[in-house]
């Protein structure tokens, strides 16, 4: 799969997609990464990508040309691709959607900085606008590498998912049980007990209980939503005392 990047700062890019597991698939060539900086596509002395807002008003406008410029550009170096603006106005990015997107051979993300892309830009050469929360960040560069990463692991080989759908965590909306490794005392600080037991069922069970505890404590969104069993509901019970 080739992913496109469109940005003002091409270097934020080198380490986090550089690294660990996106680095090792790029690597190995499942992953092809192509930073563009937007800037090469800009005219005039100064190769001005921002301008002032037509109408008045605060901070600055990414122009549309050398974004568009960079979309030609670079369009027809490969397959067809989809189009995404990293946009705070866009649909929330999530499992789902990374899951449909690994199916592309090619995505195209840009990246907005100040107050955003000129809406030409986000109308008539997009294909869609992702979020990837509600919170502010100060462009949409760590937004574009959340999706390539989030993406980029469910393609197969580059987890060791032989093209499974070994990505069922989410299908079921529950979060992780609690995980403990060796020392067995850290600092005074014990394992819990049933996890030494050596019952393997006994421990299956206090797993579920956790996971469902901690769902419904952190995260009561995902827990309305759970289709709980009969033996959900009795561990639920029994998690009381
Ligand atoms: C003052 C109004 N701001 C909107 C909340 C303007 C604004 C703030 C930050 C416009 C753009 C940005 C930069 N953010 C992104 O480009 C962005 C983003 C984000 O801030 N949060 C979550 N997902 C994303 S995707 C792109």
């Amino acid at each position: 799969m080739i992913f496109d990047i469109l940005t003002i700062f091409p270097s934020m890019f080198t380490s986090p997609l550089g690294e660990s597991m996106v680095g090792k698939a790029r690597e190995r060539g499942l992953i092809e990464v192509r930073v563009h900086n937007i800037r090469d596509f800009a005219s005039g002395r100064h190769q001005m990508t921002d301008d002032r807002p037509f109408g008045g008003g605060e901070g600055m406008v990414m122009k549309p040309e050398p974004i568009v410029g960079a979309l030609r550009a670079i369009a027809a170096n490969g397959p067809t691709a989809a189009t995404i603006l990293m946009t705070p106005q866009g649909r929330l990015f999530n499992q789902e959607t990374a899951r449909r997107l690994s199916r592309l051979p090619r995505l195209i993300l840009i990246c907005g900085r100040y107050e955003g892309v000129d809406e030409r830009v986000a109308d008539y050469f997009t294909d869609d606008q992702l979020s990837i929360g509600d919170y502010v960040l100060t462009g949409g560069e760590l937004a574009a590498m959340v999706v390539v990463d989030a993406v980029a692991r469910l393609l197969p080989g580059v987890l060791g998912n032989e093209g499974s759908a070994l990505e069922d965590s989410f299908s079921e909306p529950v979060l992780e049980y609690p995980h403990y490794t060796r020392p067995r005392d850290f600092e005074g600080l014990s394992v819990p007990p049933v996890l030494l037991c050596g019952n393997h069922e006994t421990i299956r069970r206090w797993r579920r209980t956790q996971a469902l505890l901690r769902t419904r404590m952190r995260r009561p969104d995902l827990f309305e939503r759970l289709e709980l069993s009969p033996e959900d509901r009795e561990l639920l019970e029994e998690g009381k005392n």
